[in-house]
């Protein structure tokens, strides 16, 4: 039996269950969570923002090791420590081959029966990870091997904060030496994408909340300046840009109001990368003669453009360096009975990020 948070309704409460997993099939591993964080596309899925089948097991951001394995699996053994990928790719359709292993049309999901099962009730797996548990069961391509020098609870937030938000930077936005980012919500992703900014050598990294205890988190992620949202966003960063606006400007919110700012933060020939994910029906305006006269790229971003099995890797290398700081992201722990109060905090947007440890 396994322990996990399951959650029965969108805008219901998780409860903690013993569930049994799905049997291991032959590309399948089973993972020992370590720890899963707790991301606000969970809160999204919980809440019905997102669509998920329910009951269901969220927790996409997870870490652990692997306690099993299909005879057919070849990427991981027993005893290796991992963390979960929730796109992985199939590498073989249109986007994997050409280099868009993140927008793969292939989950892995689609193929396989009901996750978990609690009293002959089906529980789905949100993303196909369901790390909200003391183990899961998943294909062996959601599972990147990680050095066991890496601490395994912190090693989490791999898995989607900090490929999101510093692959956003890099990878998305391909922020140069020298450039300003702006970095627009400070929860996991933005400062992961403020790290991100620091990584890519940016000159000036604007680091921009509606809630003032984010400053000191921003500043220990690499923040140059840090200053509260509101309608004024883009005169301030004028201000502190020779009156330009920004090379980069990151939107980790998921807002209309917020992408419409990031925009307009933004330099003239500049780009704006929108990482948060907004809902159907919220909308951002522009004039259609700011296109010409700005010459911005505004652009949408999967997984911070990241290929986990590549990147993983590298970001613990930068780790390992001392030039990426995982334990600067955590401000609170808690048990798979604490993701409700995680939620509401999020909501009240409290802290960094959350990690269930388990
Ligand atoms: P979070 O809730 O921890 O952080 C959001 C932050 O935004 C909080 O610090 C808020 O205070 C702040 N905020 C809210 N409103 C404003 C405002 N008007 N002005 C300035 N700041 C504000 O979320 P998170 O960091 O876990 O996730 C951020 C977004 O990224 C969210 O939409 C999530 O769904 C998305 C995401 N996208 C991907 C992807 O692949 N694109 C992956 C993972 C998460
Ligand atoms: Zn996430």
């Amino acid at each position: 039996m396994v322990a996990a948070a399951v959650l029965d309704a969108q805008g219901g409460h998780h409860e903690v269950r013993d569930v049994t997993l799905r049997e291991l099939g032959s590309h399948d591993v089973r993972v020992q969570l370590a720890a899963a964080g707790v991301c606000h596309s969970d809160l999204s899925l919980a809440s019905g923002a997102l669509a998920q089948p329910v009951p269901a097991i969220l927790g996409h951001e997870g870490s652990g090791t692997v306690v099993a394995v299909g005879d057919a699996v070849t990427t991981a053994s027993v005893g290796d420590h991992v963390v979960l990928n929730w796109a992985p790719a199939c590498r073989g359709c249109w986007f994997c081959l050409a280099g868009e292993p993140w927008l793969c049309e292939r989950p892995p999901s689609a193929s396989t029966g009901p996750h978990a099962i609690c009293d002959g009730t089906e529980i789905a797996a949100a993303l196909g990870t369901g790390a909200f548990a003391t183990e899961t069961v998943v294909e062996q391509r959601a599972v990147v091997p990680i050095g066991d020098d890496v601490p395994l609870e912190t090693a989490a937030l791999l898995g989607c904060a900090v490929l999101t938000g510093v692959g956003a930077v890099r990878r998305t936005a391909r922020a140069q030496p020298g450039e300003s980012v702006l970095v627009l919500g400070l929860g996991g992703i933005g400062l992961s994408a403020v790290q991100g900014a620091r990584l890519a050598g940016a000159a000036q990294v604007i680091a921009v909340d509606i809630a003032a205890d984010k400053e000191p988190l921003a500043r220990a992620c690499g923040a140059t300046e840090f200053r509260l949202g509101g309608d004024d966003l883009a005169k301030q960063v004028r201000e502190l840009t020779d009156g330009r606006g920004v090379d980069v400007a990151v939107e980790c919110i998921g807002r209309g109001a917020t992408i419409r700012q990031a925009w307009s933060a933004t330099r003239r020939g500049g780009r704006a990368v929108v990482v948060g994910v907004g809902r159907r029906e919220d909308r951002v305006e522009f004039g259609a003669l700011e296109l010409f006269h700005f010459a911005r790229s505004l652009s949408g971003c999967v997984y911070g453009s990241s290929d986990p099995d590549g990147d993983v890797p590298e970001l613990v290398d930068h780790w390992r360096a001392g030039r990426l700081d995982l334990d600067a992201l955590v401000t609170h722990r808690i048990g798979l009975d604490g993701i409700d109060e995680a939620f509401a905090r999020m909501q009240r947007g409290e802290g960094g990020r959350t990690l269930v440890v388990l």
